[in-house]
């Protein structure tokens, strides 16, 4: 058991709003009752997690005065305090008032937008204040549901401006923040903009001070795209750009399941976890997820506690893969090894590759489309080591 018992020494953070969430779905009512942002941050603390992050509005409720903000904010920090839990990233809530039902940096209405602005600038000193190192941008409702109601190269136009500004607001305070935006496909609204990973980091290069961005990839927002998101992950670690990742489960593409993390598509979730320890990612691992709403407090806390064990086993899972001396062989028998060697040599230039008659005229294409890639046995050892058949 203590095997794989978390500690803060594992990083692991949780949204106020996951564990937090009552139930509220499209067709039906809270099932629970809510939860005091105090108690989120002792039960986690209690269950091993290093830290737990916020929406300005799941800390502060939507309307509060300057003083009662004070209060939520006091009592916050005092929890903090005394479990020793972090705050690492902060995020705006664009979305759940009906004022953002278009949208927020990219809604059609200026004032609307402006008003996101203020909301977003607003929480962002907060952010920092209470440590906060990453900023999450989520579009939440930036998207339409029909073709003539958004004008997307204008909207697009629109979201740098948004962001922009914000990383000039960061810089001229001399904050240490960077932003990492979300992409998702699609819900709340039927399309949304910056709908994948891939969207996301092209849109970054567009922006005025593009280092102070990257992405906060979300494993069911991608896989609800049908993308893999091992893959997705590993360009973002290859771009410079991962800052952070929201993970949870989904079962293929339908809508944000939101599972508890190695729930859906555990295969990915290994693969995921094989990557994040070994890849250069020293971020928190955060969980988004959403407990059902069939379960009670008690399957609250036991929904959050097992998406760090199961984070911890599938780290132990791929360790002795890739401990396996038979899984090295089945690399080396699947040609890792030369991939990882560059295509021409050193200083090579095109007039020297044409110029090898070994890499033409003189090779053999039948017999090199007659090899073997060997990618079977070592999936099926990955498999096994999966299933707790070997190591
Ligand atoms: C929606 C999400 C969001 C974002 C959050 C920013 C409510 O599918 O994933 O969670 O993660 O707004 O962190
Ligand atoms: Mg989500
Ligand atoms: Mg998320």
């Amino acid at each position: 058991m203590s095997q794989f018992a978390p500690t803060p020494q594992d990083r692991f953070t949780f949204g106020l709003w996951t564990v937090g969430w009552q139930g509220r779905d499209p067709f039906g009512d809270a099932t629970r009752p809510h939860m005091d942002p105090v108690e989120t941050v002792e039960r986690l603390a209690a269950l091993g997690a290093y830290g737990v992050t916020f929406h300005d509005d799941d800390l502060v409720p939507f309307g509060s005065t300057a003083t009662e903000r004070e209060v939520h904010v006091k009592r916050f920090r005092r929890a903090l305090e005394a479990t020793g839990m972090t705050v690492p990233m902060a995020t705006t809530n664009l979305f759940t008032h009906p004022v953002f039902k278009d949208g927020a940096f990219t809604a059609n209405d200026r004032d609307v937008r402006r008003y996101a602005l203020r909301k977003t600038i607003r929480n962002i000193d907060l952010a920092v204040e209470l440590g906060a190192r990453v900023y999450v941008a989520w579009g939440g409702r930036e998207g339409a549901e029909s073709g003539a109601a958004k004008d997307v190269g204008t909207a697009l136009s629109r979201m740098k401006e948004a962001f922009d500004l914000l990383g000039e607001y960061v810089l001229s305070q001399g904050y240490d923040l960077r932003f990492a935006i979300e992409p998702k496909p699609n819900e709340p609204r039927g399309d949304l903009l910056l709908p994948t990973l891939g969207h996301a980091l092209a849109f970054i290069e567009q922006l005025e001070n593009p280092d102070l961005f990257g992405v906060n990839p979300e494993v069911g927002h991608e896989q609800m795209a049908g993308l893999n998101f091992p893959h997705g992950i590993a360009q973002a670690l290859w771009a410079g750009k991962l800052f952070h990742i929201d993970l949870n489960g989904q079962s293929g593409p339908k809508y944000d399941q939101d599972l508890r993390f190695g729930a859906g598509d555990l295969r990915q979730a290994f693969w995921l976890v094989d990557l994040l320890e070994t890849g250069g990612y020293a971020g928190p691992r955060h969980f988004d997820f959403k407990p059902p709403r069939t379960e009670d407090a008690d399957g609250v806390w036991a929904s959050a506690a097992s998406c760090m064990r199961n984070y911890l086993i599938l780290k132990d899972r791929a360790q002795t893969f890739r401990a396996d001396p038979d899984v090295q062989a089945a690399l080396h028998a699947a040609r890792l090894d030369q991939l990882a060697v560059p295509t021409l040599a050193a200083g090579e230039t095109a007039v020297e590759l044409m110029a090898d008659r070994r890499a033409y005229e003189d090779f053999d294409v039948t017999a090199a489309g007659e090899r073997g890639m060997a990618f079977e046995h070592l999936d099926q050892l990955a498999l096994e080591h999966l299933m707790g058949a070997r190591g």
